[in-house]
């Protein structure tokens, strides 16, 4: 279902010409509003009369987390903080979180784009929600639930948490849609799978899940497992939170990024060049509407590319890959890049493990060691007798070591362990796990 036909079909042409007079007004905005801005636009030699074309958005600057946490907690704040009806934070790896805040206008776009994510991945008015991302500062919880509600779907606000609890609700209250991290999803599926309840014969039919990264082959066994159509959503707080980018139903390739209110760009980290469209680089995001603190060309930090394409669906909007993941995320071992996402994919096709892993990263020498924790299915530990030095688990041992190393190119000492000793999650999962770092998390 299209929530705003005409936006989300909107014409290129149509699209560009809204986005050039909202890029305008926002550069105008900051410039007045902001000293962090108007200081960084004349260091640039820059106005905001410099703005004559969508392609001008090359000669602004650009804003980095950092510069979040040098202003926190309101500095980058473009409105009085009278305006501002709601603040959310977001956790990071070390130092201060970083704040965003809301005016009413901004909530209620948010809403606005919500509802849209929602409908495009199967929600209706009149059907029921389970929103499953944690309540809170997190943006997750809330951002979905303004959504649902605008579209006008039954919200169960859940939250994160109290697994037990949560199966029972979606076995009585019947929603058809679910919200949650895909990791989270996971650990549900296997609550449902402890009490005795089949995840193949709940009511749900869509999940829309994100805020982490998840591999295709993560999406596909949850699919299959709950019998439901998982959609892919991305957002981040600095920009806004859930449904910067939202997967389509009906395609399920491809994030289409909500292009009135934000511009998107992909660029080459190193050289800060945008990158041409099908390669991937990083995402950084102008925002066009918001009001309280909006923000000139953000860096991510997250890998995508954008898919050139028209959708099947429909839509106009641009879309970008899945996201590969942050590049603070990649991991370096000895000179090779790699992805927690790529290791995920290899691992998933071992029918003898669940789909739980932790890679722990130490330092020995001058070399960071990835150590990779695995765990089979209880089917398989009941099989060996409970026998971790069973041959058939150093066998194991040795295919996953293979495999990762033939398709991932690098060796990690994997570790075969039993049935739940992996932690499981709640709400982003900790994948990566870097033992000379602080984690910091709110
Ligand atoms: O995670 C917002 C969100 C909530 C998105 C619910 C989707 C659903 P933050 O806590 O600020 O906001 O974290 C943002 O999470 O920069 C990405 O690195 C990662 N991320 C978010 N969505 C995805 C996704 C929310 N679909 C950071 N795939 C981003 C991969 C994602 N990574």
């Amino acid at each position: 279902m299209l929530y705003q036909e005409e936006i989300e079909t909107m014409s290129r042409k149509k699209l560009e010409e809204l986005q050039l007079k909202r890029l305008q007004d926002t550069v105008k905005r900051v410039y007045r509003n902001v000293p962090f801005y108007q200081k960084k636009l004349l260091e640039q030699g820059i106005t905001p009369d410099d703005v004559q074309t969508l392609t001008d958005i090359k000669k602004l600057p650009f804003t980095k987390k950092t510069d979040l946490r040098a202003n926190y907690p309101f500095g980058l704040l473009a409105v009085s903080m009278k305006e501002v009806i709601r603040i959310h934070s977001s956790s990071g790896t070390s130092g201060k979180p970083t704040t965003v805040a809301y005016t009413k206008n901004d909530i209620n776009h948010w809403a606005e784009i919500m509802a849209r994510c929602i409908a495009a991945c199967g929600g209706e008015p009149g059907g029921i929600l389970h929103n499953a991302y944690g309540y809170g500062l997190f943006t997750g919880g809330l951002g979905i639930h303004y959504g649902s509600e605008k579209l006008g779907m039954a919200t169960v606000p859940v939250s994160a948490g109290n697994t037990e609890r949560q199966v029972m609700l979606i076995e009585d209250y019947k929603p058809t849609v679910i919200t949650a991290t895909p990791s989270y999803l996971l650990n549900i599926i296997e609550t449902m799978d402890k009490l005795g309840i089949d995840p193949q014969n709940t009511s749900l039919q869509y999940g829309i899940l994100g805020a982490e990264s998840w591999s295709q082959e993560i999406r596909t066994h949850i699919e299959e497992r709950l019998n439901i159509k998982a959609m892919d959503i991305y957002g981040l707080s600095e920009v806004m939170g859930p449904g910067v980018g939202i997967e389509c139903k009906e395609v399920q390739n491809g994030l289409h990024i909500a292009e009135d209110h934000f511009l998107v760009e992909i660029i080459d980290p190193e050289s800060l060049e945008p990158v041409p469209d099908g390669e991937e680089g990083e995402l950084v995001f102008t925002s066009l509407t918001k009001e309280a603190m909006p923000v000139i060309r953000y860096r991510t930090g997250d890998i995508a590319s954008i898919i050139p394409d028209p959708c099947q669906c429909g839509r106009t909007h641009k879309r970008i890959s899945r996201i590969k993941g942050r590049i603070d995320d990649m991991l370096i071992i000895r000179g090779v890049n790699v992805f927690p996402s790529e290791i995920e994919s290899a691992l998933l096709q071992f029918e003898e493990l669940v789909p739980h892993y932790q890679l722990i990263i130490s330092r020995e020498g001058a070399l960071d060691k990835v150590t990779l924790k695995v765990e089979i299915n209880e089917k398989i530990y009941k099989s060996i007798n409970q026998n971790l030095e069973h041959d058939k688990i150093k066998h194991l041992t040795a295919r996953i070591y293979r495999k990762i190393k033939n398709s991932c190119l690098i060796s990690v000492e994997t570790l075969v362990e039993s049935p739940g000793s992996i932690p499981r999650s709640e709400g982003k999962a900790i994948r990566v796990l870097k033992l000379n770092e602080k984690h910091v998390k709110i």
